[in-house]
């Protein structure tokens, strides 16, 4: 069939003018919502990253508290001080939460997930002498730091940071090795097994007192200070994961691998813009899995804030 001899096959000039001008109009109209869609997502980029800046931080801690075999700070709360040990809170700039000094600090320590093998050597990183157990003969400094509590941290959250010149007191109280591993609170300070003497059980003998520890046919051989009676004295302390703020920073420290001693650790930035860091051991006596809340705020740059909170068990309730 042939086409119409009429038939447009294309368009006359006006028609192409005009065609012309809806494009440029049309044009114009796009490149303001292209522009309106750009600055819309450079403001959800601010409030993401702050977002997303929280949730890695807090997946940092959270992994860590559920890997551990025990929470070490906070603290639980001393009947007989007048501020609170096991909350600790601050905010950036410092005020005065629920009543609490401005000197207070924020932290959250844990020992290193006792079955981490990073460098996949075939032992466990917290197991510093390589042994196949882990943190089984500390001192009576337990870190292995030379430093009261944790180097350079408040342990017990009066404000002063190592106090007093008694590296093994590791609970920052003033009392030396006044709480040994056996479940009870020796010294009544609300925590338990938090401050052990070099023979870590207390009972005077090598490892557990009656117990051949290391399996040789022995009971009770060696030194008293030797916790597992292999022969060496204090090789293997606890190793910490500590998160606290430096400024508005969020700081991880970790132990670096196969450390010389406590003092070999590595401190990471992992959130900056902290604008609040609060850490809670909740109170609890009847379980062994001590349970955690945990929040952080992070200050976008467009003002807004992100804001996370968790509550978990150390260790995942184990
Ligand atoms: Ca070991
Ligand atoms: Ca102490
Ligand atoms: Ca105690
Ligand atoms: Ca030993």
């Amino acid at each position: 069939m042939l086409a119409h001899p009429k038939a447009q096959v294309g368009f006359t000039l006006v028609e192409l003018l005009v065609s012309l001008a809806i494009a440029a109009l049309l044009l114009t109209a796009m490149t303001g919502l292209v522009n309106a869609v750009y600055e819309s997502r450079d403001d959800t980029r601010v409030q993401n990253d702050a977002t997303g800046d929280a949730r890695f931080a807090m997946q940092r801690m959270v992994t860590a508290v559920l890997g551990t075999d025990r929470l070490m700070l906070p603290l639980a709360d001393n009947p007989n001080t007048n501020w609170r040990e096991h909350l600790r809170e601050q905010t950036v700039p410092a005020s005065a939460p629920e009543g609490d000094s401005t000197l207070a600090t924020a932290v959250l320590a844990v020992t290193l997930d006792p079955s981490l093998d990073i460098d996949a050597d075939g032992f466990d990183d917290a197991d510093n002498d390589k042994d196949g157990r882990v943190d089984e003969d500390p001192a009576d400094d337990a870190t292995n730091d030379l430093a009261a509590g944790l180097a350079g941290i408040d342990d017990d959250g009066d404000g002063l940071v190592d106090e007093g010149s008694s590296i093994p007191d590791d609970d920052e109280d003033g009392s030396d090795d006044e709480d040994a591993v056996n479940g009870l609170d020796d010294d009544g300070d609300g925590s338990t097994d938090e401050d052990a003497p070099h023979d870590i059980e207390s009972d005077g003998q090598p490892g557990i007192a009656g117990f051949d520890d290391d399996g040789d046919g022995t009971v009770d051989e060696g030194h008293q200070h030797d916790d597992d009676e292999d022969g060496v004295r204090d090789e293997d302390w606890l190793d910490p994961v500590v998160f606290f703020l430096s400024g508005s920073t969020l700081i991880e420290r970790r132990p670096n691998l196969n450390p010389a001693d406590g003092t070999d650790y590595t401190e990471y930035a992992i959130a900056d813009n902290v604008a609040r860091f609060r850490v809670e051991r909740i109170p609890d006596t009847g379980k062994r899995a001590v349970l955690v809340d945990i929040t952080l705020e992070i200050q976008g740059s467009d003002g807004q804030t992100a804001s996370l909170n968790t509550r978990i068990r150390a260790g995942g309730g184990r």
